[in-house]
């Protein structure tokens, strides 16, 4: 191969390397901080709570020191639809839920990605360690179309 010829193709392949990079930008991301400890407050905070359908990583970090957490994906009908919450365990009932994914058992200041393909809906996300749901633990996430 002559170097010309060398450099066309080198060219070439730093062009489908751009695109290819161009087409991950429009997947959406979004960052999920779960917060709380012991029996205070809990939270759990999004960059962005609306996105477009396809594939939608979420990118979870446990905020909290002391305090494992995790994160579930619930398909629900519509953002006012309450989650079967079973009072005695003192979490929500996850044979009564559409769930899509998790990520479990996230120690203090650990990070995990879970990457899903949704469909146009609304969505829950919670923490359903017990009592963490009842202390603020949940997010609603729009996919449009
Ligand atoms: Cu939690």
């Amino acid at each position: 191969m002559t170097r010309t010829g060398m450099a066309v193709t080198t060219l070439a392949l730093l062009g489908m390397v751009a695109s290819s990079a161009a087409w991950a930008l429009v997947m959406s991301a979004i960052n999920v901080s779960l917060t709380g400890e012991g029996t205070g407050k809990m939270g759990m905070a999004l960059d962005q709570d609306k996105v477009q359908e396809g594939r939608v990583t979420f990118i979870v970090k446990n905020d909290a020191t002391s305090e494992t957490h995790e994160l579930l994906v619930v398909k629900v009908a519509s953002a006012d639809a309450e989650l079967p919450y079973d009072a005695a365990k003192d979490h929500v009932n996850e044979a009564k839920v559409t769930k899509l994914g998790e990520v479990s058992n996230l120690k203090p200041g650990a990070s995990k990605m879970l990457t899903l393909e949704l469909t146009p809906g609304t969505y829950k996300l919670l923490c359903n360690i017990k009592g963490h749901y009842m202390a603020g633990m949940s997010a609603l996430v729009t996919v449009t179309k």
